[in-house]
């Protein structure tokens, strides 16, 4: 395992222990995720009973692999605990970019219907303002997409073709989500009102969701060389 493995992990185990008998618990995306579902899974196997709604079907096969009860969100629509990664926090407000795994839009769905959101990130994922490490994955409909990518270089300020980017598999064809859209990395660069890209982007038709998680992070796990410690707003 690298060392940057070893970081990941060491936040999924601090993260797992809010996990209790009887909870429904979220399943985030992502390899940091994926340690948590492999922590959870090594529990079920000894007892503990829990029923997880995943956030993508890599997570949702995975959870299968290890015995993990997976349910949907029309059977429990409230989750107690959602466990998940992310590619960007700042560190004053908590305010994520999530998405390079391609999950976002199941990720929000999911840790909007959570009483709890726990993020699980090595220290290098901490940034003093969002944009300057991660683009700003964008889900948007097939349909019209250069349409949508356009309305977008026109309203944020300082966009070019260049800067909002179709994402593409490794075959070069579009990169499709779970459900079935498309996503635009958006290199926006440093993004200053993180809430007020967020509602002028989710405005444009034709985009169904957008990487920036706001005011959802219940507590940040971060994992250091020096440790693991909690970040929390409240
Ligand atoms: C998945 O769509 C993302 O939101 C992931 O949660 C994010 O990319 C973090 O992934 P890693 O833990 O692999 O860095």
């Amino acid at each position: 395992m690298t060392y940057a493995n070893d970081l990941k992990k060491a936040a999924a185990l601090e993260a797992v222990k809010a996990v209790k008998d009887g909870m429904v618990i979220g399943l985030g995306t992502g390899s940091t995720a994926a340690f948590a579902i492999e922590a959870l899974g090594e529990q079920v196997k000894q007892g503990l009973k829990i029923v997880a709604v995943p956030t993508s079907n890599k997570s949702a096969d995975m959870a299968k692999g290890f015995g993990i009860q997976l349910v949907d969100l029309e059977m429990h629509p409230v989750i107690d605990v959602t466990i998940d990664g992310a590619d960007e926090v700042e560190r004053d407000s908590l305010n994520m970019i999530k998405g390079r795994g391609g999950a976002l839009l199941r990720e929000k769905i999911v840790a909007l219907a959570s009483r709890q959101v726990v993020i699980v990130v090595d220290d290098s994922k901490i940034t003093a303002k969002l944009g300057t490490k991660a683009p700003l994955p964008v889900e948007i409909v097939p349909f019209g997409w250069k349409t949508t990518v356009q309305r977008l270089i026109e309203l944020i300020p300082g966009q070019s073709a260049d800067s909002i980017v179709l994402r593409r598999a490794q075959d070069g064809q579009p990169f499709i989500s779970d459900e079935e859209n498309y996503i635009l990395d958006c290199h926006l660069g440093t993004i200053n009102d993180a809430p007020h890209m967020e509602a002028l982007i989710s405005n444009v038709i034709g985009v169904v969701g957008t990487g920036l998680f706001i005011n959802i992070a219940s507590q940040v796990i971060v994992a250091a060389p020096d440790g693991v410690r909690c970040l929390s707003n409240s």
